[in-house]
Formats: structure tokens, sequence, C-alpha cells
């Protein structure tokens, strides 16, 4: 199986600009890149399903190059249903950093900015050395343009494809680049690129797009509570990974697999049996979460996210650091801990909406504090047992969690 097959088999081909990819692709060799704007300072993990054919790929023995656009990111690739607001040029530069720092730690590549090259283009030479290139009508004929005629778009958003084409000449030009790689709706800016090197160049360079992800439903993949799922740690904990990987549908956790792992064919298949035949060990669930946090996060981090959600589901809170606490309970109830009587404790976080309530919770043994029932009323909450002084953690029920905080 060469490497355009083993990328059909996981379902990460969507379209092709020309059927003799498959045999360059097999053959290894192409310098090729793919490219993300600095709207964000961190990617999520829609951006690391796609950036990882970065790795693929030079598995295979090509050679990638990924392009962070500070020039790009200062316009807006036109979005399907309304302009983008303008970034600041100081916002652009800072996540251009970020997003630099995260890609290299990542996939060990080099990165370029398209700023580089296209701060120096006067108006008028793009508009004679590449506008020149562009019919109007074939940009009204591009999907994502014409999609915007009724809502409107803006001279700046429309020239978005032309940037973007320009930098696929470019890094032909200067490093040799003869194939773009995106998701697809990224299939008209690479087709662009293509036309514009065909036409300047008489040359042919090559595009392919992946699919997006999707939950079974359609919705985009990544997102939990309409939040993305970030590959920094500091705004997605890699305990919220897991749960969010743990959590994926059924039907969908081998498409996930395949798209977002480097296991094996063989790997895969296995653990599809498996979760087929015994769905509720989850076997096919931890895999995915397994490999996405070790990639992301490393091995540490991933059995830190494993040992919270043991530690929560047991009810075994004793186990668990001070750290792994406030990873584990980032969106949970809290409040200050005042040497609150337990009662009033349950009332503030809300797992109890009367005292008298609280008090018949406690009483029936339906709550602990860090992982001991408590059954006697009158308990107080001092810090003498918050864990290493700083968290008391509170519970009703098997999974009614909450926390205080000194
Ligand atoms: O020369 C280029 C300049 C900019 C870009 C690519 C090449 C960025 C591109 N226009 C874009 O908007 N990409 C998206 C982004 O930055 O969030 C996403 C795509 C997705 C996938 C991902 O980037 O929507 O399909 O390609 C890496």
């Amino acid at each position: 199986m060469g490497i355009y097959e083993e990328l059909e088999w996981r379902g990460l081909i969507k379209d092709v600009s020309n059927p003799e990819l498959r045999e360059k692709l097999n053959a290894g060799g192409m310098t090729f890149y793919i490219g993300t704007d600095p709207t964000g300072d961190s990617l999520h993990i829609g951006h690391f399903s796609s950036f990882l054919i970065c790795k693929r790929l030079k598995d295979a023995g090509h050679h990638p190059i990924v392009l962070v656009g500070g020039a790009t990111g200062l316009i807006g690739d036109p979005k399907p249903d309304s302009e983008r607001p303008m970034i600041t040029k100081e916002t652009v530069e800072h996540n251009f950093n970020c997003l630099k720092h995260q890609l290299m730690t990542l996939f060990d590549c080099e990165v370029v900015n398209n700023y580089d090259w296209s701060k120096d283009i006067s108006f008028i030479n793009f508009l004679r050395d590449f506008g020149k290139f562009f019919n109007v009508n074939y940009m009204l004929n591009k999907d994502i343009v014409s999609r915007r005629l009724d809502e409107g778009i803006t001279y700046t958003e429309f020239s978005y494809m032309i940037m973007q084409a320009l930098d696929f000449w470019w890094l032909n030009q200067n490093k040799n680049v003869t194939l773009q790689v995106a998701g697809q709706d990224q299939w008209g800016n690479i087709t662009a690129g293509i036309e514009l090197v065909r036409k300047k160049e008489q040359k042919e360079v090559y595009g392919f797009t992946m699919p997006l992800l999707t939950r079974s439903d359609g919705v985009k993949f990544g997102k939990t509570n309409g939040q993305s799922v970030w590959l920094d740690a500091k705004k997605t904990s890699p305990y919220e990974m897991y749960q969010f990987f743990i959590n994926s549908e059924d039907t969908k956790v081998i498409d996930y697999l395949k798209f977002l792992t480097f296991l094996s064919k063989e790997e895969i298949l296995e653990l599809e049996k498996k979760h087929q035949q015994a769905p509720h060990l989850r076997e096919a669930h931890t895999a995915l979460a397994r490999e996405v946090i070790t990639f992301i996060h490393g091995k540490e981090a991933y059995e830190e996210a494993l040992k919270i959600s043991k530690a929560l589901f047991s009810g075994d809170i004793k186990s668990l650091t001070a750290k792994e606490i406030e990873m584990g309970f980032n969106d949970l109830p809290s409040t200050e801990g005042k040497n609150n009587t337990l009662v009033d404790a349950l009332i503030e976080v809300k797992l109890a909406s009367s005292k008298r309530e609280a008090r018949e919770f406690i009483r029936n043994g339906a709550v602990s504090v860090n992982g001991d029932k408590v059954t006697d009323e009158s308990f107080t909450l001092t810090q003498d047992i918050a864990i290493e002084g700083k968290f008391i953690v509170l519970r009703r029920g098997k999974k009614l969690y909450a926390l205080l905080r000194f």
C-alpha cells in the first residue's frame, strides 16, 4: 500500500487536482505546503487533524513547509456567511508567534510567513503581476465568493484568493513547492494557485484537500458545548481533551482513529472488531484519547488525565494532587472556602437547594468530602482537611461534584 492508498483508506482524500498525483505521492520527494491564518492564539483540534498530514507525508519521504499567514491574516479568508472583523496588526503578530511555536513543537518543520514576501509588493505591481491573471468571472464563480454575493463581500475579502494563489506561486519559485494540501473548504484557493502557476510559469503544480471531520449530525468536529477543543493546555487541559475523546460518538470513533492517529491499518481494524464485539469496554475510545493526547501533550500529561478521570469515576479523590484537582474541576461549580458548614457549602455550590434538603442528603449518606462519606449534619469544612491546603472536593450521589477553594 503506497501513501496515496493509505490516505484513501483513512478517508483523507477529498478533491485531487490531477490523477497524476497518485504516482507522485507514492514516489516521494515532493516539497509541499499547508497554511493557516493567525486568527487566534492557538490552533484547535480541527487544525490539528489537517496539520497531521505534515507528518504523514514526511514519513512517506516528502518535505513539508508550514505557512502561517501574517499577510493573509490581515485580510481574512471569506467565510460562507459573513465578512470577518479585521484583526489589528499587533494581534496578528502575537497570534503568529503563538502558532509558529505550536507548529514547530508539534511537527518539527519549517514555518514560513507570507508577510515576508507580500509586504513589499506595491499595489500597482500587484495588479500588473498577479491581478492580470485573474478573470473576475472566474473569481465570481468560486463557491466561496458566489455564496457571499447576496449578503455582500468587500473588495478586501474578494482579493483573498489572489493572495493565497500568490503564496503558492512564490513558494514554487523560491522553495520548489509543487503541492498544496488543506481542508476541503480551501479547494477554491488551492486551484486559484495552481492556475496562477500554470499561466505565469507554464508549469503544473498539484493540490488535494481532505474532508472536514464532522459528527454524525453533520456539525463540525472539535467543539464541546460550543467551545473549541484547543491545543494550548492553558485553554483546554489534557483532562478536558481526554473527556472530549472518551465521549466521542460510537459510530464515529473508528473514523476518528483513521484521521487523527498513526495507528496502522491492522491496529485500527483490530480495534474496530473489539469495538463491535464489546463496545462497553471502550477500547477504541481509549486508544483514540491516548494516541491524540500523547502526540499533543506527551505521555505524562496523558497519564495524568487518565489518573484524574479514574479518580473522579471511583471517588478516590485523595490520590489526586492539588494541580490535578484544579485540572479535573476546571468547569465545575466552586465556592470560596471559609470554614463553611457542609450544609451551607452544599447550597452555595448548588448540590442542594435548601438546608432541609442538604441535611437529608447528608443523613442518607449521599454526600462525601474528599472521597469520604460524611453523615454528620454539623460537619464543618476547615482548611486543615483541604488537599494541600487548597481544595476540598464535595460529591453528592455518584456524579455530582463541586469544589471549595482556599
Ligand atoms: O498560502 C496560504 C495562505 C493562507 C492559508 C493557506 C495558504 C490559510 C487558509 N486560507 C485558511 O483560512 N485556513 C483555515 C485556517 O487558517 O483556519 C483552515 C482551513 C482548513 C485546514 C486548516 O486551515 O479552513 O480546511 O486547511 C489547516
